[in-house]
């Protein structure tokens, strides 16, 4: 079985996510996606719209993700592939070359897929002038 494993913050789910997610998974047989925490994101100077739990459940809910883990510092990938088996790590060729994930060549492969143009949570934001969901607000209802 070939494992992948891509990063993430994944808010606002959109089609050029759901693109990425979709090739990742043409690359093998297991798709991990670790997917920042909220912590992490105010280190990556990013404030989601959707907290972490609200943006991990969406992902569970695609097709093409077979196991979601928590994306807490920039450190953790050699970790992470150790830990998970993985044998392919991919990004969206906005990371291309980014020695994050260079890094990694000696211990799996590193595959960085075409980014879909056009879409972006940034732009999404700004088109609809969304503000910061309200802590609350942006909950998946429990039942
Ligand atoms: N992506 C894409 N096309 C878009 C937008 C995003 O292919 N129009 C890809 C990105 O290249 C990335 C993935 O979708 O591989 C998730 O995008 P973001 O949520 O913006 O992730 P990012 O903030 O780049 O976080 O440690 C790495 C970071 O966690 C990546």
């Amino acid at each position: 079985m070939k494992r992948v494993l891509t990063y993430g913050t994944y808010d606002l789910l959109h089609y050029g996510h759901i693109r990425l997610l979709k090739r990742a998974k043409e690359l093998g047989d297991y798709l991990i996606v670790a997917i920042s925490t909220d912590e992490f994101n105010a280190i990556k100077g990013k404030k989601a719209y959707h907290n972490y739990n609200t943006r991990k459940e969406m992902l569970e809910a695609i097709r093409y993700v077979d196991l979601v883990i928590p994306e807490k510092s920039w450190e953790q990938k050699r970790d992470d592939v150790e830990k998970y088996y993985v044998d392919v790590v991919c990004m969206g060729s906005d990371w291309k070359g980014n020695e994050k994930f260079e890094d990694l060549r000696d211990i799996c492969e590193v595959v960085y897929l075409d980014r879909t143009e056009g879409i972006s949570t940034t732009q999404i934001k700004r088109e609809l002038g969304l503000q910061p969901a309200v802590d609350g607000i942006d909950q998946i209802p429990e039942n």
